[in-house]
């Protein structure tokens, strides 16, 4: 088989790039190692920026978004029995939308699947090779038959959007990139629960640890709290759960978050992680198979779209435009997005987490800053442009004609 571009991995990065290089007719196949019902089950991020939006809209998959996504006027964050209430459009202009990222993934798939354009599920990627070749080559085999053998694709470029624990990002040699890591020590448990949610997205940093109120629909709570890296989903029940997250979110009456069936729990662990650079002769990274960010700026689908649109403008210019330039800045034009978004989270999470490695006086300058937070616009203002969604830098004119 042979494509322009080979894209690895059916989340968020491969299948927006998928969906923009469709629009600028340019050739590619996706290859999906899981199955389809996997990927649009898992449940991941909901918060969706500006510009992922506004992607959507120009891409013409915003249909049932429009219909069900819940648009996000402000956001709470809550220390000391207080409330900081962001009021998004008042100092930003912008809201935000909540839409689960499998909701997204769906459409993306049912989009892709409608043009007839080349999706395989069940086709796990095993290797990449010549990568500084004339042409690339991705192999793969299709786990959904007992003895599939390799089969391969020759691509111009290969798209690694294969996630964090894919197989992209170790074909790039290891004295060909700087590997930059940090693991908190702690992990977030998240659960879905058949609860009227609150009415803000709500954030607390209590002395019992950090909490987060928020949601999938009118019906449907999304809700966190920090826990020890070595808990797992099912270590407490449900109702040590909502015990610990009245009290947390400081609703000791329980008169403000209503309780309802968990149906859904799971553990994600915290980390920063970047890969530098973010491509390899014709290998090109983006989403999580490049960065991960702490939940807790709500980025990670976010940057994962951002690097989806840099790509392709690359891609654009490369096959309509006849120029490399695109392509050669990738990974620098990304990166800045990446580090400028990953400070954000990383000083968000610091901020609204009681780190077991806080030393007393720096919980009091945690809370000092929280105090500061609560009264100085300009320092509200810092944390909704962030929070909304920084401008792209990405230079193709597809996206600005909507
Ligand atoms: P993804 O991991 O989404 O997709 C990669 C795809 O590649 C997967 O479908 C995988 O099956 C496939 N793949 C892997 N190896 C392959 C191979 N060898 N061959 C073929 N296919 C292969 N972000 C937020 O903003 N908010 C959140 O609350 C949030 N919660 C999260 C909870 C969890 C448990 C996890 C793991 C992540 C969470 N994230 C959250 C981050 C998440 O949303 C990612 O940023 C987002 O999925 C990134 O999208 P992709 O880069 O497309 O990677
Ligand atoms: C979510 O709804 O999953 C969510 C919301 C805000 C965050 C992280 C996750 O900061």
């Amino acid at each position: 088989m042979r494509t322009q571009v080979g894209i690895i991995g059916a989340g968020p990065a491969g299948l927006f790039l998928a969906q923009l290089l469709g629009q600028m007719r340019i050739d590619c196949i996706v290859l999906e190692g899981r199955s389809r019902s996997h990927v649009e089950t898992r449940v991941r991020a909901g918060v969706l920026e500006r510009g992922t939006i506004e992607t959507m809209q120009a891409l013409g998959l915003d249909g049932r978004l429009k219909r069900e996504g819940i648009i996000d006027h402000g956001l709470d964050i809550r220390f000391r029995g207080r409330t900081i209430h962001l009021d998004l459009p008042d100092l930003t202009g912008k809201s935000v939308m909540i839409y689960g990222q499998q909701e997204v993934v769906k459409d993306l798939i049912a989009s892709r699947i409608a043009t007839g354009l080349p999706i395989y599920f069940e086709a796990q990627v095993t290797s990449l090779d010549r990568l500084y070749g004339d042409r690339a080559i991705m192999r793969y085999v299709c786990v959904d038959r007992e003895h599939s053998e390799e089969l391969s694709v020759e691509c111009d470029f290969i798209a690694g959007c294969d996630g964090y624990h894919g197989v992209s990002r170790s074909a790039v040699p290891q004295d060909a990139a700087r590997i930059y890591d940090h693991a908190y020590d702690f992990a977030w448990l998240g659960i879905l629960a058949r609860a009227r949610p609150m009415a803000d997205m709500t954030y607390s940093n209590s002395d019992r640890g950090f909490a987060l109120c928020s949601r999938r629909s009118m019906e449907i709570s999304r809700l966190y709290l920090q826990v020890s890296l070595d808990e797992g989903p099912n270590a407490r029940s449900d109702a040590h759960f909502w015990d610990e997250l009245h009290s947390r979110m400081f609703d000791e009456a329980r008169t403000e978050i209503a309780e309802g069936e968990i149906f859904q729990r799971d553990v994600a662990h915290l980390r920063c992680f970047v890969i530098t650079p973010m491509q390899y002769g014709r290998l090109f990274l983006a989403g999580d198979a490049a960065h991960i960010v702490p939940p807790t700026g709500a980025k990670g689908m976010n940057l994962a779209v951002a690097d989806a649109r840099m790509l392709a403008s690359g891609l654009f210019e490369y096959y309509w435009k006849r120029s490399r330039v695109g392509l050669d800045a990738y990974s620098e034009r990304c990166l800045r997005r990446v580090w400028r978004t990953m400070r954000f989270s990383a000083r968000l999470t610091e901020l609204l987490h009681k780190l077991p490695s806080h030393m007393p006086v720096e919980r009091e300058l945690q809370l000092a800053e929280l105090e500061y937070i609560s009264s100085s616009r300009a320092a509200q203002t810092s944390i909704a442009e962030q929070y909304v969604g920084l401008p792209y830098e990405d230079s193709c004119d597809i996206f600005r004609d909507g």
